[in-house]
């Protein structure tokens, strides 16, 4: 192995500082991981699952504190403070390490320290990036090795000394009071201490492939975005290709690998990735999209052989559990995995289950190769990506807000975008169900200040020109005045997808509304769908007295933003107040 200085270095200070037993560099082979994983059955890390029927997959309870992302304590550290913006927590990167360290010194003694170099994205991408964590929790090693491409490929992959992200991570003693997830972006470098969390210590997926990658973005003129990316396969044998930014638990991972209600007429998904895009200008002008992930790390609670049958077969073997409910016969179960609650069970805290509260933490997830998935599109691991032909933002939403909507352009788009909201979830602490402002998804993930990113966002569809993506809006969420979903959701979303595809083709009716072009209820493709006429219209509804109200939250927004903001985000809220 050929480690450059500035690896090795950066290596030896961390154990300094965290004071190991000893020191690992992980190599990624399966032998290895089988050895990490018997080491883990011995000491009650993990379990092991039905053999027979979950070959290879194993079973973690966490610490019960430490069950999700900890936004209130995720700090984006740059010298000036308005470079993290209004939307991040904020320390300078001096007064942040200062905290940080007393908890580092000597967090790891009687552990191992793992070294994990990985790349983010196809090893073979010049889009690709590599990082390097070191963690002191050989479950986040075991996770790593699904999610990432890990191992001496990445060493290879250094070319230059300074080559890589770095990230120093401990779980220390997983107390809540000692737990911070800080980016340092002007140096490259990601320090998590106090969580074994995948979101907060699986370094390479929001807090490097988000928060550190979208600061490196803006920098060198690219994109990373929380988007899943997938391919519509339709009737005439061509693949377009969709990104879609959704917020945490809010289904990018079902949409990614749906199966299509309008298989039969031809329309067919395929998969590229489930939660992150990296994009970038090709040298035909057009956008390009990779998968900076080799896994899926999806929320486990009501998946099902209906509502995704291509996550359930992706996580039959080879995969990690965390927080699921166990059956008798070693099985993982969560809420909405059958109909009927299967006992005896005991629940995420290894308790016999007995019918109160969730078997399965509502957070809980799988961890699967996003090889295993059946509709993984042939060009997932394509150096180059896929040109990317439409860009969808969605949300949560009860009202307001219609099925799918087409934006007037690139620039409206972006403050579609840039003004889109969604109620909260489990994904992250504290109280779910509260609509707030979730602009590209990205309010947890941005690493910079907001109003710049908006601005990048402007410049990059100036760039793209008339090749830029069309910018759409999608809500499956929408409910009827007794709180019952409008739209059946799921595999009929497809209905959605051609209705998109038809508008980049010029062909699907549209009414002009307020807030953009809005299907007409004859363009939707209801073929073999139960759904009355009322709903689907309800479904479509814009109530502009409805979206006079969400103005002034949109408006408080963006004042946050000052001189930040781009001026082409005024004009746009300002001639969208004018149609309404
Ligand atoms: C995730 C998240 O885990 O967004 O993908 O929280
Ligand atoms: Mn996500």
């Amino acid at each position: 192995m050929q480690f450059s200085k500035k690896l090795k270095d950066w290596v030896q200070e961390c154990a300094d500082l965290c004071k190991p037993d000893k020191v690992y560099w992980c190599n990624g082979s399966q032998q290895e991981y089988d050895m990490l994983m018997s080491e883990m059955l011995n000491d009650g890390t993990m379990m092991k699952l039905n053999e027979k029927t979950y070959p290879n997959c194993y079973l973690h309870y966490s610490n019960p504190n430490d069950v999700a992302r900890v936004e209130h304590l995720t700090f984006i550290c740059t010298k000036d403070a308005s470079d993290s913006g209004p939307t991040n927590n904020w320390k300078s990167p001096e007064e942040m390490k200062d905290i940080m360290k007393p908890i580092f010194d000597g967090a790891m003694k009687g552990r191992t320290m793992y070294v994990i170099p990985y790349i983010m994205g196809p090893a073979d991408s010049p889009a690709s990036k590599v990082g390097v964590e070191i963690t002191d929790s050989p479950y986040v090693v075991a996770n790593m090795r699904i999610m990432t491409r890990m191992g001496q490929q990445a060493l290879d992959k250094m070319k230059s000394e300074y080559d890589f992200v770095a990230g120093l991570h401990s779980v220390a003693d997983c107390n809540p009071e000692r737990r911070y997830i800080a980016h340092f972006p002007e140096e490259y470098l990601i320090w998590s201490v106090g969580s074994g969390y995948g979101g907060n210590a699986l370094l390479g997926k929001k807090c490097f492939a988000l928060r550190i990658a979208s600061w490196l973005a803006k920098e060198q003129g690219w994109m990373a975005e929380h988007m899943l990316i997938l391919g519509l396969e339709t009737p005439d044998g061509e693949t377009t290709y969709i990104t879609a930014a959704l917020p945490s638990a809010c289904g990018k991972t079902n949409l990614a690998m749906m199966v299509s209600a309008l298989e039969n007429e031809g329309y067919k998904v395929t998969t590229v990735g489930d939660d992150i895009a990296w994009m970038y200008i090709g040298e035909d002008g057009r956008l390009y999209a990779i998968n900076p992930e080799a896994g899926f790390f999806g929320v486990a609670p009501g998946t099902n052989p209906k509502t995704n049958p291509n996550a359930i077969a992706s996580l039959k073997e080879n995969s990690i559990f965390t927080n699921v409910a166990r059956t008798a016969d070693n099985e993982p179960w969560w809420e909405g995995m059958t109909k009927e609650t299967p006992s005896p069970l005991w629940d995420w805290k290894g308790q016999p289950y007995n019918g109160e509260g969730k078997a399965a933490h509502p957070n809980s997830r799988f961890t699967a190769p996003a090889s295993q998935c059946p509709v993984i599109s042939p060009q997932w691991q394509a150096p180059k990506g896929v040109p990317i032909s439409a860009i969808l933002f969605g949300g949560r939403r009860a009202n307001t807000i219609p099925l799918v909507y087409e934006s007037f352009n690139w620039q409206h788009g972006v403050f579609v975008g840039a003004t889109m909201s969604s109620e909260t979830t489990a994904a992250a602490t504290g109280a779910v169900g509260v609509v707030r402002r979730d602009p590209f998804a990205m309010l947890p993930f941005c690493g910079y200040n907001m109003g710049d990113y908006f601005g990048h966002w402007v410049d990059m569809g100036k760039k793209l020109g008339d090749k830029a993506p069309k910018i759409f809006h999608i809500n499956w969420f929408r409910t009827d005045d007794k709180g019952k979903f409008l739209w059946p959701g799921f595999g009929d979303n497809a209905r959605v997808l051609k209705w998109v595809y038809e508008r980049l083709n010029g062909k699907a009716g549209a009414n002009e509304t307020a807030i953009g072009y809005v299907p007409t209820a004859d363009a939707i493709d209801t073929k073999g769908l139960d759904i009355k006429k009322e709903d689907l219209e309800k479904v479509l509804e814009v109530n502009n007295e409805e979206w006079k109200k969400e103005i002034p939250a949109q408006k408080e927004f963006f004042d946050k933003f000052g001189d930040k903001l781009p001026k082409e985000m005024t004009d746009e809220l300002k001639s969208f107040e004018g149609r309404l």
